[in-house]
């Protein structure tokens, strides 16, 4: 059994859809709950995957070890397909996930109101411009994985709803928002929506 740490909504939902979709038993652990939760992610964050003595921090490690633990066609055995997949991990996780990670930063930390409406504009128009990337690459397929959503189209979706919580205008193009439509759709996404409200509100 798996234990995952998490907080609703954050990146950790797009783990938690794919240890569903790897129908893989896990405990949820909120990390608001934990008292000394920097002893598990000396950085205070989601996610964190407990595996018997394994603990495993940083999302793109943890989905990789997913990948390859339950042997999921989603991580290609070939060589350039492979690091294609890789490369799309990173994007997301590496590229995307800290251009949104932006908006929460300048929301707690900028007071004066005309700098925020200027740093919240930047920190659009970077955002803007990495959807454009997703859109021209979905011209190929629906999703980044393809005929079907893959890890990084989960973790697209997750942090694309993340957008409306900030006084800005990111537009996705359609291609984008049937991607993100697609994923929402799935029951392995619901269930995992479902699972985080029933933990994090028993
Ligand atoms: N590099 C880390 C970043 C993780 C991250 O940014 N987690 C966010 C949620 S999506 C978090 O825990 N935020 C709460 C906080 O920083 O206190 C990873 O990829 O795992």
């Amino acid at each position: 059994m798996y234990t995952l740490y998490y907080l609703p909504g954050a990146c950790s939902r797009a783990i938690l859809t794919l240890l569903i979709e790897l129908d893989q038993p896990v405990k949820l652990i909120d990390r608001t709950t934990v008292a000394r939760y920097s002893d598990i992610n000396p950085t205070g964050q989601v996610p964190v995957l407990v595996d018997g003595d394994l603990t495993l921090r940083e999302g793109a490690v943890i989905i990789q070890y997913l990948l390859e633990k339950h042997q999921s066609h989603q991580l290609p055995g070939d060589h350039k397909q492979r690091y294609q997949f890789l490369q799309d991990l990173m994007f997301a996780n590496a590229t995307v996930h800290p251009a949104y990670g932006r908006l929460f930063f300048i929301d707690a930390t900028v007071t004066e109101p005309d700098q925020k409406a200027t740093a919240f504009d930047g920190a659009a128009t970077a955002l803007t411009a990495l959807w454009q990337i997703v859109e021209d690459r979905l011209a190929d397929a629906p999703y980044m994985g393809g005929n079907e959503p893959n890890i990084v189209d989960l973790l697209l979706t997750v942090y694309a709803s993340w957008g409306p919580n900030f006084p800005v205008t990111i537009p996705l193009g359609p291609r984008a928002e049937r991607m993100i439509a697609g994923v929402t759709s799935l029951p392995s996404f619901a269930e995992a929506v479902r699972r985080e409200n029933a933990t994090s509100n028993p």
